[in-house]
């Protein structure tokens, strides 16, 4: 008996085009795509000059970051109560001479500083500090960061901005240009995760709002969001949440998300992004290194997303075990869009696994990667790393489609990376796409370098 089906024996051979690749030149296409397609890093804690000194840059900052004190006090005996008592340019010794010095870098953030200093032709095994301080002493902030996300391959970033943090709120009360590189964020982790500590900021501002969230409060902090709209111009609305979640549930913190923010991103057409699971200040002596990590129960997002058809959310999880479930999710929602490896997942071994998952399960119809940066030149190796991921995993994927018999050609390709890393997000947003291409950026930052 004739195996085939009867259509398949009917349909004349689906022959590869013309132009399709032969399988040797798919991973060097996918490699080139990746490398000449500006990305938006969708979430980063980086600010534009204009905001001065709440913007990170610089080796001692480079070497503060929370996730190296994390691994320092692993390999220190100094106690973290004596460690904060240090200056910053103390600390980032402490942390250099431990970590770089006495130890080899092999962890996923120490290399990083590694691939950062090599692209800087800046040296990586000295002793001291000295030349990188004062390479980076020497730059200007506005050609450095210029230049710094054209190294990175990187055309747009997603700032954080909380409207209730003192020091970001003054800068934009007092009026702020906007950088077209730089796209705001209204974060809002202050009002939903801590009404009881903030709600008086409002009402100090002139709002009717009140500790229990009753009366006019909500349709008070729409008022509140729609004015700070008008002042930011984000581009979507962001807060990150416990692993204990859930939706619905008689809080407060529900029935602002309910009563208010979601009505307000329908109405201002902006999407809510949801980073959910992260513990806060498991072992508060760390500081900012000192959050960890839980599983979730995701049919809070299952609630949120079926009883809001008419919004957008963006979602990251940080439990790895909650990866799978997102991914269904994505398969049963439309409006529930998954970006990046958040944080404890942005080491090439998870990274993989996950990112190789969404492919398989969602095609190019999800976020990959965000930096989270919160030093500027942390763009730099976070997205050199994604790039070589993802060249592995995308060349995999053509291939396999190639043996299955379907020619790969080099728009395809390209059409794949637009998405993933570009348009995805510009839809999403509604983000203009600025149609700068890296060449344009790289000409950009060459003319800024000169103004140096
Ligand atoms: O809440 C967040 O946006 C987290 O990404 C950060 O607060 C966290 O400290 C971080 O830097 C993770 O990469
Ligand atoms: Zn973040």
């Amino acid at each position: 008996m004739d195996t085939r089906s009867v259509s398949q024996s009917k349909r004349p051979r689906n022959l590869p085009s013309a132009d399709a690749l032969i399988p040797s030149q798919i991973e060097p296409v996918v490699e080139e795509v990746l490398s000449s397609t500006p990305f938006i890093d969708v979430h980063t804690h980086l600010f534009s000059p204009a905001f001065g000194k709440l913007g990170l840059w610089g080796i001692d900052e480079l070497l503060t970051y929370h996730y190296l004190e994390a691994e320092f006090f692993r390999s220190s005996d100094m106690p973290p109560e004596r460690y904060w008592k240090l200056s910053k340019r103390e600390q980032a010794d402490a942390i250099w001479q431990v970590l770089f010095v006495e130890n080899t870098p092999i962890s996923e953030a120490t290399r990083g500083i590694i691939a950062l200093l090599k692209a800087f032709e800046l040296p990586a095994e000295s002793a001291d500090l000295e030349e990188a301080r004062s390479f980076f002493k020497a730059q200007r902030i506005e050609s450095h960061s210029q230049r710094v996300l054209q190294m990175a391959g990187v055309s747009t970033v997603a700032m954080t901005n909380d409207p209730l943090d003192p020091e970001e709120q003054s800068i934009w009360m007092n009026g702020l240009k906007p950088h077209p590189q730089f796209q705001s964020v209204l974060r809002l982790d202050r009002i939903l995760c801590d009404w009881g500590g903030h709600w008086q900021q409002l009402a100090k501002q002139g709002y009717a709002v009140d500790a229990h969230a009753s009366g006019k409060t909500a349709i008070e902090i729409r008022r509140f969001l729609s004015d700070w709209h008008e002042r930011m111009h984000p581009v979507y609305m962001a807060v990150s949440l416990p692993d204990t979640f859930q939706f619905p549930e008689d809080t407060i913190q529900n029935k602002l998300l309910a009563e208010a923010v979601i009505p307000s991103c329908r109405e201002l057409d902006l999407p809510l992004s949801l980073m959910i699971g992260v513990r806060r200040q498991v072992n508060p002596r760390l500081h900012l290194a000192g959050d960890a990590v839980g599983r979730t129960d995701l049919g809070a997002l299952e609630n949120l997303c079926r009883a809001f058809p008419g919004n957008r959310f963006l979602v990251s999880v940080l439990s790895r075990e909650n990866q799978h479930e997102l991914c269904v999710y994505a398969r049963k929602f439309n409006n529930l869009m998954p970006f990046g490896c958040w944080w404890f997942l942005n080491n090439p071994s998870i990274a993989e696994e996950i990112t190789r998952e969404r492919i398989e399960m969602l095609g190019a119809s999800f976020i990959p990667q965000h930096s989270d940066a919160r030093v500027l030149e942390q763009v730099i190796y976070k997205w050199q790393n994604t790039r070589m991921l993802l060249t592995r995993l995308l060349a995999n994927s053509y291939r396999l489609l190639s043996n299955n018999g379907r020619g790969i050609r080099r728009q395809d390709i390209q059409h794949d990376v637009t998405r993933l890393f570009r348009s995805n997000f510009e839809k999403w947003t509604r983000l203009n796409a600025t149609g700068s291409s890296l060449s344009d950026l790289r000409k950009e930052g060459h003319e800024s370098d000169k103004d140096r």
